[in-house]
């Protein structure tokens, strides 16, 4: 089967994912997770039809001018496309793929998990017992805030939104969104629409970010944003770092604006910004939304699923580019 399209995997993905790739491509797969700069890239992708890279990998204007002439699609291993730049892809007609819907549910929970161990200081609670630093229960003992009867705002009511969404609402919780545009009624399940962010932000005693970074969203939650929540709101980010203004957010902690913070996700990460660090009422977790088995399978077979589409018919289900 030498006729076999040629692909690029920049990274280890899960076993199963990767046989089905040597199975149907010449694919010249990772070995570790170190990322590529764009040089390496190129280098890499020497006489390959395809790319799958992930959102942790650099896709800039230099990686893709880079590119061999060979290569017409870059199929990401993400929902996300921010790491990618869109416009020079398409300059050079390479077609780009990303993988929605099979991490929806999987990134809500974790939406969820942060909302939970924010509100109820289950990492200050975990820390102490490591530490051997608990001396019994106490009827004051580290007092959280109760989910139930609250208000979550949610930012982006997208399929992650919409998924946190149907979970709040387990929780007998309200629901106010902001979203470009409105949910159809049927979707919308008695949530509150607001059409800008600064009318939702009053309400949102629970703020969960669900939002794709783009210009227009980087620094969303900013001071004077922050400063419009109620005061002891808990913020939830599980969509993408910049999206927050990192220093007016660990202010914020300390002033008690905000009581707790859950992130997932970090402005430049792996780097988490130094100021959270050292803060007891901030949860932070290594990007793990879409880390389950489960669901980094789906993302690797949606993957392929898009270059089989590319490669049989010239139409890839989750076209982006
Ligand atoms: C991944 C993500 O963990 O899909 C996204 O946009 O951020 C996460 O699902 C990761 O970025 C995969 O490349």
């Amino acid at each position: 089967t030498a006729n076999r399209p040629r692909i690029l995997v920049t990274r280890k993905l899960p076993e199963a994912v990767e046989r089905r790739a040597a199975r149907d491509y010449d694919a010249r797969l990772s070995t570790d997770d170190t990322a590529l700069d764009a040089a390496a890239m190129g280098d890499a992708a020497e006489g390959c039809d395809g790319v799958i890279v992930c959102a942790a990998d650099k896709v800039g204007a230099d990686a893709i001018d880079g590119l061999p002439d060979s290569v017409r699609i870059i199929a990401t291993f993400s929902v996300g496309t921010d790491h990618i730049d869109l416009g020079a892809a398409k300059r050079r007609g390479i077609a780009v793929t990303n993988t929605p819907d099979v991490l929806t549910d999987a990134t809500a929970d974790i939406a969820l998990l942060l909302m939970l161990a924010a509100a109820r200081r289950a990492g200050e609670g975990e820390r102490m017992v490591r530490a051997k630093a608990w001396g019994g229960w106490a009827p004051t003992q580290l007092l959280g805030t109760h989910m139930s009867g609250k208000t979550v705002g949610i930012v982006g009511m997208g399929r992650i939104g919409q998924s946190l969404a149907r979970r709040a609402r387990g929780f007998d919780m309200q629901i106010r969104y902001y979203n470009r545009t409105r949910l159809a009624p049927e979707l919308e399940l008695g949530a509150i629409y607001h059409d800008n962010v600064e009318d939702l932000l009053p309400h949102a005693e629970f703020l969960s970010l669900h939002c794709p970074l783009t210009p227009q969203t980087r620094h969303l939650l900013d001071a004077r944003r922050i400063a419009l929540l109620p005061k002891g709101a808990i913020l939830v980010n599980t969509a993408r770092g910049p999206v927050v203004d990192d220093r007016a957010v660990v202010a914020a902690l300390k002033s008690g604006q905000l009581s707790a913070a859950g992130l997932d996700v970090y402005d430049g990460e792996p780097h988490v910004h130094e100021g959270y660090l050292g803060l007891e009422n901030v949860v932070l977790l290594p990007h793990l939304g879409s880390a389950t088995t489960e669901t980094r399978e789906a993302m690797g077979f949606r993957a392929l699923d898009n270059l089989d589409g590319w490669f049989s018919t010239g139409e890839p289900a989750d076209r982006v580019v």
